[in-house]
């Protein structure tokens, strides 16, 4: 590769100022280009799933993991608490849902568009709407170069709009990353998922957007980058299923972490030690093209644990002490009541809140 090819290989290629200057940085194929210019504009792209097969597989999934669900829990309970089903990394024990995963097609389109090679690391299969509210997966799934994650979601069956379908929010995508820096919070101070979620509500009532749908065919697939906000919509039928399964990519040569309980300048750093699903090895953690030092990762790890957990902590006892003052003030009030003074006094006071409220 001539060296100009490589150069700001840390921007995604469908977004880099690079592209299109043939022999400066990664060049994406012509057939790609369309897809490039919707992830960059719109922050998705639709596809087919390229599997002559996938009938058959989806087929197979669903009766393969139909039988794990507690549907009769999901129908009378979970359904009306906003709850979803979901089996996590089925990658391991399916091979149908790990072909899906690690199709080579997709690894290849990925690759292109991004400039590096795509590594998928986990898989979430669901049978209904998953009913969970709008996020970004760059708060969960995040990289150094940023923004080397995606996510590939592909129908197992027609879906329809009672049934909870995927819901995005166009242009999203554009948006600067929030962090916990930017809340004003830290992973150890109680930052959690729940402190993201009414943010970004305020933020898209504030711009007054309005969520796109999903009402993808059996083998339709939405590509979205990691940073557009969606979600699962509320499913209105509770009979009806949504069969799906949406694969998490990495990218090549990045460090991998969670943004949710990190606070980097703490020196907390919660890594992610992905396990390539093409491949079963395990993902490095390289930045600028040198893999992240072992003990560096470990120390940054404890770091992130033992700071949440202490916080955790702190937390608990602040709440006992304050408990342990309010039940000594009931105490002190109920001994002031059963005195002597109290009693005499009682009358007086009963006349003054009279008159208070006689005026
Ligand atoms: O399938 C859905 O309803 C949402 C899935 C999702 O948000 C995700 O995997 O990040």
């Amino acid at each position: 590769m001539p060296a100009t090819a490589k150069l700001l290989p840390g921007i995604p290629a469908f977004e880099s100022p690079l592209l299109g200057h043939p022999g400066l940085g990664h060049q994406i194929k012509p057939e790609n280009l369309p897809i490039a210019e919707a992830l960059r504009e719109k922050g998705y792209a639709v596809i087919d799933f390229p599997d002559a097969d996938f009938d058959a597989r989806a087929a197979s999934i669903r009766a393969a993991l139909d039988g794990t669900f507690d549907w009769a829990g999901w129908r009378k309970g979970g359904f009306e608490r906003n709850e979803g089903l979901r089996v996590q990394d089925a990658w391991k024990t399916n091979a149908d849902v790990r072909a899906v995963a690690a199709n080579p097609a997709v690894l290849d389109l990925l690759s292109d568009l991004y400039g590096r090679r795509a590594r998928p690391f986990q898989t979430l299969n669901f049978p209904v709407g998953t009913q969970q509210s709008v996020h970004s997966d760059a708060s969960h799934f995040a990289s150094v170069p940023e923004k080397f994650m995606c996510g590939v979601w592909v129908a197992l069956e027609d879906i329809e709009i009672d049934a909870g379908p995927l819901f995005y929010y166009p242009g999203t995508q554009k948006w600067p990353i929030l962090n916990n820096e930017h809340l004003g919070i830290t992973s150890h101070g109680g930052a959690s998922a729940h402190a993201y979620g009414p943010i970004w509500e305020t933020l898209l009532d504030a711009k007054g957007l309005k969520p796109e749908r999903f009402l993808a065919r059996k083998g339709q697939a939405l590509i979205w980058v990691s940073t557009i906000l969606h979600g699962g919509d509320r499913q209105l039928n509770k009979d009806k299923t949504r069969w799906s399964q949406v694969t998490h990519y990495f990218f090549d040569d990045c460090a991998y972490y969670t943004p949710f309980f990190s606070d980097p300048f703490h020196g907390s750093i919660l890594y992610r030690e992905p396990t390539d699903i093409s491949t079963g090895e395990p993902m490095r953690n390289v930045v600028g093209g040198l893999p992240v030092d072992p003990r560096y990762i470990a120390e940054a790890n404890a770091r992130a644990r033992h700071l949440r957990h202490s916080q955790t902590i702190a937390y608990d006892e602040r709440i006992a002490a304050l408990e342990a003052e309010l039940q000594q003030q009931i105490e002190r009030n109920a001994r002031l009541k059963s005195s002597l003074s109290w009693r005499i006094t009682a009358p007086l006071r009963r006349i003054g809140r009279a008159r208070a409220s006689a005026r």
